[in-house]
């Protein structure tokens, strides 16, 4: 049985992480239009990521025996400025959602909700390595500046990215 507070908490996070795959979406629509197809790649894979997080979510909160509350999707922004632009956005979203998490481990800790501590725990970490690849891409956009031929190469380093199930089982 999962309590109230809990179960209200982690209803959120579904939409909250079906909220960051439409946010990682229309970043992948601009990069696409602006010519950069690597780093429309990167945040096309990063949404299948987010989606696979919300879908995982939902399935814990049916495995204590709950429904989550569905909720309307808010829109993302859609205008960017540059791609620099659209990673600063990245890593204040993902600094965001780092917040939400934790508020997340301290409710279920609260609440003695072991269950979903341990569970929760794997985003603990998942937003520790997120908040730091999003600061190493960033770096290297800020030090490239208004240069056009690295900044395509590390668009081609952004399109190697290829998207893996994180929850999917191996036998
Ligand atoms: Fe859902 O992984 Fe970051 O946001």
């Amino acid at each position: 049985m999962i309590k109230d507070v809990v179960l209200k908490t982690l209803s959120e996070q579904v939409n909250a992480e079906y909220y960051s795959a439409y946010f990682y979406l229309s970043m992948s629509a601009y990069a696409d239009r602006a010519g950069f197809k690597g780093a429309a790649k990167w945040l096309f894979v990063q949404a299948q990521e987010e989606t696979a997080h919300g879908t995982h979510i939902y399935q814990h909160i049916l495995e204590r025996g709950a429904a989550p509350a569905f909720a309307a999707i808010s829109v993302p922004p859609v205008a960017f400025k540059s791609i620099q632009d659209v990673f600063e956005k990245v890593l204040q979203h993902e600094q965001h959602v780092t917040e939400r998490i934790n508020h997340i481990a301290s409710v279920a800790m609260q609440e003695n909700d072991h269950a979903t501590y341990q569970f929760i725990l794997w985003y603990v970490n998942e937003q520790i390595e997120e908040e730091a690849t999003v600061d190493g891409i960033l770096s290297k956009i800020r030090l490239i500046g208004d240069n056009l031929s690295i900044l395509y190469s590390l668009d081609a380093e952004l399109g190697t990215r290829e998207f893996s199930d994180p929850f999917a089982t191996t036998t």
